[in-house]
């Protein structure tokens, strides 16, 4: 153990939480508690497992992820800030900000009366303050506080997104409900504006759509794991729905070629037109509140 982990694991050692450092030396606190077990890497604060007593884990992992400084964790809940998707004018700059690339500092540990654990993790993006609360309980609870110092001299623009990662039986057997009545943008090949499709979404081929103005809920129903995963959320315009699908798997090194098919991204954002702008002195918290429902016990 290193020192660093030494320390935290002495500083917080009352919330029950170990530190270790994995591959690459990120530093990852490991929970294990009555009512669920979780992971985060102070790397991105980046919560990289969630798995509530009873069920299976419901966060999905790249077996391919990188675990170093400067490089994106792959799976898990990637925080974008303070742009989502390629940089607007610098094409040099990393997709999908710099938050999920630097290391976070763990502020606190508070153990639930429930018997779950409440964490708090910080850092500083410029011009902006960020807040991180992350609840491990029979739900998993994902809060993103943007404030902007009241000595700003002006008022500033934002995109962020909690980029969720979900582990699914088999992307060709699960649907998402919660969207039906709302438009949304294209993003495979040339990017397009598309109607409302009236019903549930399943996969076919590699999906990537961002839904505007959406503030529902989210359910993925996955029979043949007979569960359903609820995604329910405040502070939060835009949904994003993301499969890779077969080609575009291939051309991530951090994304084995056959993983597309035990995983869907559903992310909690807002982003385009959705974006946030803060006053001076202002702040903005975006949350994503996730549960499992068993189908059998409908
Ligand atoms: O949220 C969907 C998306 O924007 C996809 O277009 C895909 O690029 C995905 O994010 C993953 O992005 P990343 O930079 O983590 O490889």
């Amino acid at each position: 153990m290193s020192t660093k982990s030494a320390e935290l694991t002495t500083r917080f050692t009352n919330a029950g939480l170990q530190f270790d450092e994995q591959a690459g030396g990120l530093v990852r606190a490991v929970f294990s508690g009555a009512t669920a077990a979780g992971e985060l890497f102070l790397h991105g604060a980046h919560c990289a497992a969630w798995q509530p007593a009873g069920q299976r884990s419901v966060l999905w992992m790249s077996q391919l992820s990188y675990y170093e400084a400067g490089k994106p964790i792959r799976g898990g809940v990637p925080i974008c800030f303070p742009w989502f998707g390629a940089h607007a004018t610098d094409k040099a700059a990393p997709g999908h900000g710099l938050a999920r690339l630097q290391e976070w500092e763990l502020k606190s540990a508070q153990s639930l009366a429930s018997g779950g654990l409440r964490l708090v993790c910080a850092t500083e993006l410029a011009p902006f303050q960020l807040e991180y609360a992350v609840e491990f309980d029979k739900q998993l609870k994902l809060s993103l506080t943007t404030r902007l110092g009241a000595d700003h001299p002006t008022p500033q623009r934002f995109e962020d997104a909690l980029h969720t990662y979900f582990s699914v039986s088999d992307i060709k057997s699960v649907s998402i409900t919660g969207l039906e009545n709302r438009h949304y943008i294209d993003k495979v090949g040339q990017v397009a504006e598309r109607s409302a499709s009236g019903g549930a979404i399943v996969f076919t081929e590699e999906t990537d759509r961002i839904y505007p103005q959406s503030s529902e809920s989210c359910v993925i129903h996955d029979p043949d794991w007979q569960r359903q995963v609820i995604i329910s959320k405040s502070g939060s315009n835009s949904t994003i729905v993301w499969n890779p699908w077969i080609a575009k798997s291939a051309r991530m090194p951090d994304f084995g070629n056959d993983e597309w098919t035990g995983m869907l991204c559903i992310e909690t954002a807002n982003v385009g037109s959705d974006a946030i702008t803060l006053e001076p002195g202002q702040q903005h918290t975006t949350t994503a509140l996730i549960a499992v429902s068993d189908l059998t016990s409908q």
